[in-house]
């Protein structure tokens, strides 16, 4: 068996950072880590080192739409709008677009410092909506994405099967999302397949949101998460809550706690519009919020109560959602900015026992992104190797040290900071470049250029 070895300057570990750490690495895994140690002949140097990020939620194939719906049209423009266009671009989309797009996206994240994505997978079906003669077809499109790439996958298939609250009926633009109970357990069956060929992926459910899915409908799928993670939309936009009051006289967070067993296993992704009553629930429930700030904020939805959920010991995760721009440092500086602008305060999301923003950031992050995955993050002794390191002599880094990267690298950092990627202990990224960025690469744009040409 090949051994990888590395010595770490500083590695932050689960129980803190650690100086002069050298590992080894055996079979996609830390073999050994050993502190205070001196680096021996061969080892590769390194100067920080960090866990590489879990991204929790994304739509790989919404990565083709960036910078082109950043433009006014014709009414006013709104979340609704952008998803027009978003439908308009999914009913061209053919499976080996699917593919090139997603290795872009999936390229991208680990780029930017993330190591195991869990992908929200709706489009199910052909242009016409007919399914596939391998119903997981573009599931198995995003296994090879992930293959290709070398991130960890989170495969999370949706169960999609209405247009709006009370079971209304889905319109032409959904019609590659649609299910029925038993079909979805069909395609369920058929994406642990489609994912097998990876080493360590993860299948969990997704029921869309409570508008695609009824609360009866989500029940009956329960079952086939198995013990995997249950993820959904929730209260993303106020016309949202409003639609679910009009229909249930209940808000959606409280709906779902009220109507489903939400437990550990379970990611509310966005949960913008919450009462303190549906915080607590969150919370009593150990749910992950799953929070996309740079989203959230492109869309126009709104800000999560961050600072109080996270004061009462709230679990959270983020995830680059619509993949418009791929950055785990921005998503936790967007997310600090947020409750900052609201509050009218600074360090809003640090902690007495964790002064540092950026610390409590990325630990918070790393453990609910874990869990919502489906994994348990961090570096330790048998657990994957997944880690990143930093450009430790760029200039927003010098002269720091411990928390204070964490602080610089996210605050500070002026363009990506992430030096090098291992995943399951292969180095896919070097001086921030992704070993298949040019093959890569050129094929998402060979998919962009006759995708644009057949608009
Ligand atoms: C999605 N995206 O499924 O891609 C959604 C928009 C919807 C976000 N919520 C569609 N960010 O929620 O109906
Ligand atoms: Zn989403």
């Amino acid at each position: 068996m090949s051994r990888t070895r590395l010595w770490f300057h500083s590695l932050l570990l689960p129980e803190g950072w650690a100086d002069n750490v050298r590992l080894t690495l055996a079979d996609g895994r830390v073999e050994t880590i050993t502190r205070d140690a001196v680096a021996e002949a061969g080892d590769e140097h390194h100067e920080i080192g960090l866990p590489g990020l879990p991204n929790l939620h994304s739509h790989a194939f919404q990565h083709g739409i960036a910078g082109f719906t950043e433009q006014r049209g014709p009414s006013e423009d709104s979340f609704w709008t952008w998803r027009e266009a978003m439908y308009r671009f999914v009913d061209r989309m053919e499976p080996e677009d699917v593919e090139a797009i997603a290795a872009q996206a999936f390229l991208e994240m680990l780029e930017g410092g993330f190591t195991r994505v869990g992908e929200f997978h709706y489009v199910h079906h052909d242009t016409r909506g007919a399914a596939y003669g391998d119903i997981a077809e573009l599931a198995s499109r995003i296994a090879a994405a992930a293959s290709a790439t070398g991130i960890a996958l989170t495969l999370l298939p949706v169960f999609y099967a209405h247009a709006g609250f009370g079971g209304q009926p889905a319109v032409p633009g959904q019609r590659r999302f649609i299910n029925d109970v038993d079909r979805y357990g069909r395609l369920i069956d058929a994406s642990r397949r489609a994912v097998s060929p990876l080493p360590d992926a993860i299948v969990g459910i997704a029921p869309h949101s409570l508008r695609a899915a009824t609360p009866e409908e989500i029940a009956a799928i329960l079952p086939l998460a198995a013990d995997g993670p249950v993820h959904i939309h929730i209260a993303e936009q106020t016309k949202e809550v409003e639609d679910c009051l009009a229909w249930s006289g209940k808000r959606p967070v409280e709906l779902l706690l009220d109507r489903l067993p939400v437990d550990e296993h379970w990611c509310l992704v966005h949960a913008t519009h919450v009462t303190d009553a549906e915080v607590d629930g969150m919370i009593a429930r150990r749910a992950v919020a799953g929070l996309c700030p740079i989203t959230e904020a492109n869309l126009g939805d709104g800000i999560f109560p961050a600072r109080r959920f996270l004061d009462k010991g709230g679990r959270f995760g983020v995830g680059s959602d619509s993949n418009v721009l791929i950055d785990a440092a921005e998503e936790l500086r967007l997310l600090e900015y947020g409750q900052r602008l609201v509050l009218r305060s600074r360090n809003a999301l640090a902690s007495t026992s964790t002064p540092s923003t950026g610390r409590r950031l990325f630990d918070g992050a790393l453990a609910g992104g874990g869990q919502a995955l489906g994994v348990t993050s961090g570096i330790a002794v048998g657990a994957s190797a997944d880690f990143i390191s930093l450009q430790a002599d760029d200039n927003a880094l010098v002269h720091r040290r411990h928390d204070q990267w964490l602080d610089a690298w996210i605050f500070s950092g002026r363009h990506n900071l992430v030096d090098c990627v291992w995943r399951a202990g292969r180095k896919l990224v070097t001086n921030g470049r992704h070993v298949q960025r040019e093959v890569i690469g050129q094929r998402y744009r060979q998919t962009l250029a006759r995708m644009l040409q057949d608009a």
